[in-house]
């Protein structure tokens, strides 16, 4: 039984060695000899296809043969990198830079603008790459503070602000205060702006206590008007430019110690003196005494 055994491993493995070494040979006997096993059949960048009888070359993606022939045969024949930059008038598509490489090309964006992966990529890998405009203006800080960012198709650019101005890269506040508000007023530069304000005295024409239209003007105050009784009783008022003076009425004097009801000014009456030394019975001394009198009283 043992003998059985071995003899039948020993048939098994005899026809699996037959096997190997003998099929290859039997196949090639059957179609003709495989040229495509040697590997300088066909030249560099080229595909070999082994047919019945003979064998045929063929160029890889990306390169031609010297012959023009897509599938060839012989020596001499070179497959050549075909410079697909030259193809087209841009294969990468506008806005792009075309670089061949052996086999392929390579597509980059210009300055400003993007593929949808921000990176080149290789042309006919894909087909939806496209070099697209960069929105610059999406960055944060692109552009200096106090300046508005405007995109445009490759390129952006920076303006400052109203009130700014640019100087070097960064962008400055214009100081307007330098003869812009009119005439008795007093100038505010501030960030980006100013604003005038009309001297004390005096009031802007548009009612704004602070402006910067330039056509507002300053006008004075007229006190004496807008407050009959800016000085008090008994008092004359005089308007004058920024300001206003105050006098007292005929028969009547300052008086510094006179009611606070109209700043410090009051009017109080002249107090008639009577000199001791006139005639009693004389008409003036009768007056003198009645103004005394009233003014007492
Ligand atoms: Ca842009
Ligand atoms: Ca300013
Ligand atoms: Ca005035």
């Amino acid at each position: 039984m043992w003998g059985f055994w071995l003899l039948l491993f020993w048939g098994f493995s005899g026809m699996y060695r037959w096997g190997m070494t003998t099929l290859p040979t039997l196949g090639q006997t059957l179609g003709g000899v495989n040229e495509c096993q040697d590997t300088t059949t066909c030249p560099a960048y080229a595909t070999c296809t082994d047919t019945t009888d003979s064998y045929y070359c063929t160029c890889k993606r990306g390169f031609l043969s010297s012959n023009g022939q897509t599938n060839f045969q012989g020596p001499g024949v070179e497959c050549q990198d075909v410079n697909e930059c030259l193809q087209s008038d841009s294969p990468c598509g506008p806005n792009s830079v075309c670089t061949n490489i052996l086999g392929r090309a390579k597509c980059s964006c210009l300055r400003g603008f993007s593929s949808s992966t921000g990176k080149d990529w290789i042309l006919g890998s894909l087909d939806n790459f496209l070099c697209a405009d960069v929105d610059e203006c999406l960055t944060i800080g692109i552009c200096p503070k106090y300046s508005n960012c405007s995109n445009s198709v490759g390129s952006y650019s920076c303006t400052c602000q109203p009130g700014f101005v640019l100087n070097g890269s960064i962008c400055e506040d214009i100081d307007e205060c330098d003869d812009t508000c009119p005439l008795n007023s007093s100038c505010t530069n501030t960030i980006g702006s100013y604003f005038c304000t009309c001297h004390p005295g005096f009031a802007s024409s548009n009612g704004q206590l602070n402006f910067k239209d330039l056509e507002v003007t300053c006008e004075d105050i007229d006190e004496c008007t807008q407050d009959p009784l800016q000085c008090g009783l008994n008092s004359v008022c005089t308007n004058v430019p920024g300001s206003y003076i105050c006098g007292c009425l005929p028969d009547f004097q300052m008086d510094p110690e006179g009611s606070q009801g109209y700043g410090n000014f009051n009017c109080k009456r002249i107090l008639f003196k009577c000199k001791e030394d006139l005639i009693l019975q004389s008409e003036q001394i009768q007056q003198c005494q009645a103004v005394q009198g009233r003014d007492l009283g």
